[in-house]
């Protein structure tokens, strides 16, 4: 069933999504076992990093009067306001320690403009600015696409919608994801918007 042309993507699975983290999902890092589980059926697996500077515009304190979570407009683009996480080089952008890292073929960094967040693993949140793994992807001949990680309802949302659309057969292994569902019922959202483009949700015990 998993063959050359499949790729693993398991998206920001780092420290400060994990409990503890600076933006910590609960229970997040139950994800860990389920993704470590499925990377041996894969030949190719990628992983992200969300990996921002200290005055990224996606941190609630770069903007002054503003709150967590508030939800501001930036040139057109609509922004939710973050605790400060995943910095560039800290412990919290760090990975998991206990997530299997060594057969990652590419460690792709994503959010790094101070000026633009970028949710989806291929393109920035100006829905323009492409990540590179697109290409990266179609020069080893990948079709189809299984997403794993943090969080459902934000990078694995946007990143399948994106994969779907740039032609991907995409599967999300819902059982090795977790959200953060802000606002509530956010992933519940998330879910039925990803199956009516097309994207299969499918639990790892398919795959193993
Ligand atoms: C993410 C919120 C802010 C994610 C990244 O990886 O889903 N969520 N930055
Ligand atoms: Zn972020």
């Amino acid at each position: 069933m998993i063959n050359k042309k499949n790729a693993l993507l398991v998206v920001d699975v780092q420290n400060d999504f994990c409990p503890g983290g600076a933006l910590a999902i609960q229970a997040g890092d139950n994800v860990i076992p389920v993704i470590n589980q499925i990377q041996p059926i894969f030949d190719t697996i990628i992983a992200t990093r969300d990996w921002h500077p200290s005055n990224h515009v996606s941190f609630a304190v770069t903007h002054p009067g503003k709150n967590v979570y508030d939800v501001i407009d930036i040139n057109g683009i609509s922004q939710v306001l973050w605790p400060p996480h995943c910095v560039s080089g800290s412990m919290g952008a760090a990975f998991h320690p206990d997530l299997e890292t060594d057969r990652f073929k590419l460690i792709l960094h994503k959010g790094m403009n101070p000026a633009l967040d970028s949710y989806s693993v291929f393109l920035e949140n100006d829905k323009k600015t492409p990540t590179g793994l697109d290409g990266f992807l179609r020069s080893l001949e990948i079709t189809r696409i299984f997403l794993s990680g943090l969080a459902t309802d934000y990078c694995v949302f946007y990143s399948a919608m994106d994969a779907i659309s740039f032609g991907f057969e995409t599967c999300v292994v819902i059982d090795a994801c977790c959200g953060v569902d802000i606002p509530e019922r956010n992933i519940e959202k998330a879910i039925r918007l990803m199956k009516s483009s097309g994207i299969k949700i499918i639990s790892s015990l398919e795959l193993l």
